[in-house]
């Protein structure tokens, strides 16, 4: 199976579990839950749950620990796309080629969806045992921490907020992307290896990873700002342009950004490359990672 091939497959189970997983557009309150669902079943890539399906094959998890772990990933990510979208954020009509969740059910209902979201993520992690309680509990923590303030997902919007307008140093841009695209990334990485299993060597070559294909994920969706369509997008193309949003593309021109995307993918790759020194002699799989990190710098969407 190719990456594509692979991504196709791995998609349509996460579908059938985040299904599973989310109420029913006819159970009440149905109104919120066609919202959830309608932004859930938009058509995103799934990159954060395929990541996570990757990290626990290569350490031999248990679909049933794994998926539902990986599936409250993508109802954070979910969440934190509706609400990045909403008029007191981004202010966006289109998402996932749809239009998005407030123009579709109004200002409340997508605060309410995303809202949503993010708890039936945590709904999901709470009723899901794992290996052991406290894998359990570490696993709640890493997806908490993530989506939170420090070096988090609302931490870096919050940063991304603050300096709109405002000239953007590179380590200033980094920090942003770091929290508000990357640790999301990263802990998919992180909560897949943890749900096998991983050792405190194998978990730290994998969180460097995580990291810098974060970054790489950044980089190359800035690319694509510039050079994909709206189609291809599913979302407005140009906006970082058109509201002269610092971006790696403004900050090192198209050549420069993709030249540093593929160095920061090899800096990912070299880090599993490393990591079969650290695994006690245990011989551990990472195709498909690697086929992922050069799948997120290749990608048209
Ligand atoms: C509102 C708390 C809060 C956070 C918003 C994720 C985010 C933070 C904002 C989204 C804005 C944006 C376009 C960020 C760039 C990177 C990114 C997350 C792109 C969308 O992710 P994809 O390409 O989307 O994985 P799909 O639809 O394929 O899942």
């Amino acid at each position: 199976m190719d990456i594509k091939e692979y991504f196709n497959h791995q998609a349509a189970i996460v579908d059938r579990w985040l299904d599973r997983l989310t109420p029913l557009a006819t159970e009440p309150p149905e109104l919120i839950h066609e919202a959830m669902r309608y932004s859930l079943f938009a058509g995103g890539k799934r990159l954060r749950p395929v990541l996570t399906i990757a990290a626990g094959e290569m350490f031999g998890a248990d679909p049933n620990e794994l998926l539902p772990v990986a599936c409250a990933l993508e109802m954070i990510h979910t969440y934190s796309l509706i609400h990045d979208d909403l008029p007191a954020m981004d202010d966006d009509d289109l998402r996932r080629g749809m239009p998005t969740s407030h123009i579709r059910f109004g200002e409340a209902i997508a605060i309410l969806a995303g809202d949503a979201l993010l708890t039936q993520a945590f709904i999901t992690l709470v009723a899901t045992p794992q290996r052991d309680s406290s894998t359990q509990v570490r696993l709640i923590a890493e997806v908490a921490r993530a989506a939170g303030t420090k070096d988090a997902l609302i931490g870096g919007q919050v940063l991304d907020l603050h300096y709109e307008g405002k000239p953007v140093s590179a380590p200033q841009l980094e920090a942003i992307h770091r929290a508000k695209t990357g640790a999301l990334i990263c802990c998919a990485v992180r909560v897949g290896a943890i749900t096998g299993g991983a050792s405190d060597d194998e978990l730290a070559a994998l969180t460097t990873y995580g990291e810098k294909i974060g970054l790489a994920f950044q980089i190359a969706d800035d690319l694509l700002d510039e050079t994909a369509t709206s189609e291809e997008l599913g979302k407005t193309a140009g906006k970082d342009a058109a509201t002269q949003k610092a971006t790696y593309t403004s900050l090192h021109g198209i050549i420069g950004a993709r030249h540093l995307a593929d160095e920061v993918i090899r800096e990912a790759i070299a880090a599993l490359e490393l990591s079969p020194s650290h695994l006690d002699g245990v011989w551990r799989d990472s195709t498909r990672l690697r086929e992922i990190a050069h799948f997120i710098v290749d990608r048209r969407s």
